[in-house]
């Protein structure tokens, strides 16, 4: 009887440190895909608000990155708002933070320079202008209200109302979950218009990471627990 308690007290302890880890590597985990650029521009769309032809060109830099070898430049020939775009899945009722890292050639001092921001929203993190040859941080966070399944962060040279010109470096970008917002940090809380809450008819389906880590965790406990039941026959056997 004794062993007995020792093996539950195990598995009781084997499925606390398995959750534990899985749940700070959670909080941890970058979520956009190819952050560093080293796979060009896979998982990045590109967009901007002048797309007369030259106005701006996106490159993607072998060598010159931050970390790994590559980054990537948007350029803007013209004044322009010109943007790098990924959509991210995220969870009603959490925080985020989006950073990225940027160095600057010759962008506008009186317009909007290198940043962050979400798409369809004012507020950026603080911008880079002017000639910036070190990386330099740029970071903002987002508070997700309910009914918001994703959201389309952009890593952007100009912002709305704020063309601008000249060239930014980005490399090294990021979008984690976290527990806490940094007092004074720039926060935008994402959720849905008048309009959209109206006409949302049908409710929204369940979060697909959510209900994988549900899943996982599910398989893992029934796992831990067939090895308990094994041992438990085992002992009660002998
Ligand atoms: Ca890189």
């Amino acid at each position: 009887m004794r062993r007995l308690t020792v093996i539950i007290v195990q598995v009781v302890i084997l499925i606390t440190a398995y959750m534990c880890m899985f749940w700070q590597a959670r909080a941890a985990e970058n979520l956009l895909v190819n952050p560093s650029f080293e796979n060009g521009l896979e998982g990045w769309r590109i967009t901007s608000w002048n797309t007369e032809p030259g106005s701006s060109v996106f490159r993607h830099e072998k060598g010159g990155g931050r970390t790994g070898v590559s980054c990537v430049t948007v350029e803007n020939f013209r004044e322009n708002d010109a943007r790098l775009v990924q959509t991210v899945r995220v969870v009603p009722g959490k925080k985020y933070r989006l950073a990225v890292w940027t160095k600057t050639q010759d962008v506008g001092e009186t317009a909007k320079g290198a940043c962050v921001s979400v798409a369809g929203y004012l507020e950026t993190s603080p911008d880079v202008k002017g000639t910036n040859t070190e990386w330099t941080l740029c970071e903002m966070y987002l508070v997700i209200e309910k009914g918001i399944e994703t959201v389309d962060v952009t890593l952007c040279l100009g912002g709305y109302s704020s063309v601008n010109t000249g060239k930014a470096f980005f490399d090294d970008a990021s979008f984690t979950e976290i527990d806490e917002i940094p007092a004074g940090a720039v926060v935008t809380t994402v959720k849905k218009s008048e309009t959209e809450e109206k006409n949302a008819e049908t409710p929204q389906a369940g979060n697909p990471v959510r209900q994988a880590t549900v899943l996982r965790l599910s398989l893992v406990g029934l796992a831990l627990t067939a090895v308990a039941y094994y041992h438990i026959r085992r002992e009660t056997t002998n």
